[in-house]
């Protein structure tokens, strides 16, 4: 055999071995990045943007990303102070969002954080495993969208397995309160042994804007929001209506849509806007800015807890990065569910 014959061999064997080694190495990353039950190091030696999917049982799964530790902007800004003002006068800009300021600099270690809020089938698992019933399952009633009224008021009967209107399995959960919430958490950490929790509203945010400091994480205008966020839109209201304020576009979902249904923010994360609240792990403050600037957790004490992220009847102020609003800990409604956070050990 020539010399160059056995190089070119030489070289197509090498060649060969390399790729079985590359696909054998992209095989095991992915399995242990497929594994974070079982693997302790996947959850303690994360990268940006690195995911884990966590099998629940019964064939369904969640998916974690982690985000970096870092600084951000936290709260409302000055221009966007003056366009809630034009937007909704200085009233109701005293009454809703005067409490998201002062905006200030907040730094946060890093932390996993649901791809997606918990959907309904995620929380089915939790529910068939422990036999737990929600606060509205136990008490008969919760907030539902009335469409007699044309808004949200307490209605008999709904809860997360009936909320009165359709959901499939990969609608997110509505009407579990923070209670409800928290023993969710309780069963994935026992069943995972990760400590599994909700965000703190500053992880939140900082989760939400994904190193924007626009009013949206798109930019700051309302009407390019089209395919990312599913709010009160041009298709109008349950009943028909016209929403009184809306985005400029159809988002094609009338009440919630599906986990996957729109595009992610820059760190991977979907519905962080719109769609659901989603409950915080803090007691609320209206001046956040009194807690300190680094891994800030609320007050130790308090009477209601706070949500982020407005929701799929509410309009472009109320679905902002910095939109706050929170509820008693039993409070439960049909725009309201939660996603959940691991802290790095
Ligand atoms: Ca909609
Ligand atoms: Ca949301």
């Amino acid at each position: 055999m020539s010399y160059f014959k056995r190089t070119q061999r030489y070289y197509r064997t090498t060649a060969s071995m390399l790729t079985l080694i590359c696909v054998s190495l992209i095989f095991a990353y992915s399995v242990l990045s497929n594994s974070g039950q079982t693997n302790e190091s996947v959850w303690n030696e994360p990268e940006h943007g690195r995911k884990i999917t966590i099998d629940l049982g019964n064939d369904v799964q969640m998916e974690m990303v982690y985000i970096q530790s870092g600084s951000f902007y936290m709260g409302q800004s000055d221009s966007e102070k003056e366009w809630l003002i034009n937007e909704s006068g200085q009233q109701n800009y005293d009454r809703f969002f005067s409490h998201e300021r002062p905006r200030r600099k907040v730094t946060l270690d890093g932390f996993w954080i649901g791809q997606h809020a918990i959907t309904v089938e995620q929380f089915r698992c939790f529910a068939d495993d422990t036999g737990y019933k929600t606060r509205a399952e136990r008490e008969g009633s919760g907030f539902g969208y009335d469409i007699r009224l044309d808004r949200v008021h307490s209605k008999e009967g709904i809860n997360w397995r009936n909320p009165g209107w359709e959901q499939a399995d990969d609608h997110p959960v509505v009407l579990v309160s923070w209670e409800d919430a928290m023993a969710f958490c309780r069963w994935i950490s026992e069943k995972t042994g990760q400590n599994f929790i909700l965000p703190t509203e500053a992880q939140w945010e900082y989760a939400a804007r994904a190193g924007t400091q626009t009013m949206f994480f798109w930019g700051d205008s309302p009407d390019d929001g089209e395919g990312y966020i599913n709010a009160a839109d041009k298709s109008g209201t349950p009943s028909g209506n016209q929403w009184k304020r809306a985005f400029s576009f159809n988002d094609g979902h009338v009440y919630t849509a599906p986990a996957n249904a729109f595009k992610p923010n820059p760190w991977g994360l979907h519905n962080m806007l719109g769609n659901t609240w989603e409950w915080c792990l803090d007691w609320y403050h209206p001046d956040y800015s009194v807690a300190p600037s680094e891994n800030p957790e609320g007050p130790e004490t308090g009477r209601l807890r706070v949500r982020r992220g407005g929701r799929w009847n509410l309009d472009p102020a109320r679905n902002r990065a910095a939109t706050r609003h929170h509820g008693l800990p039993h409070y439960r409604c049909d725009g309201l569910g939660f996603r959940v956070i691991v802290l790095p050990e």
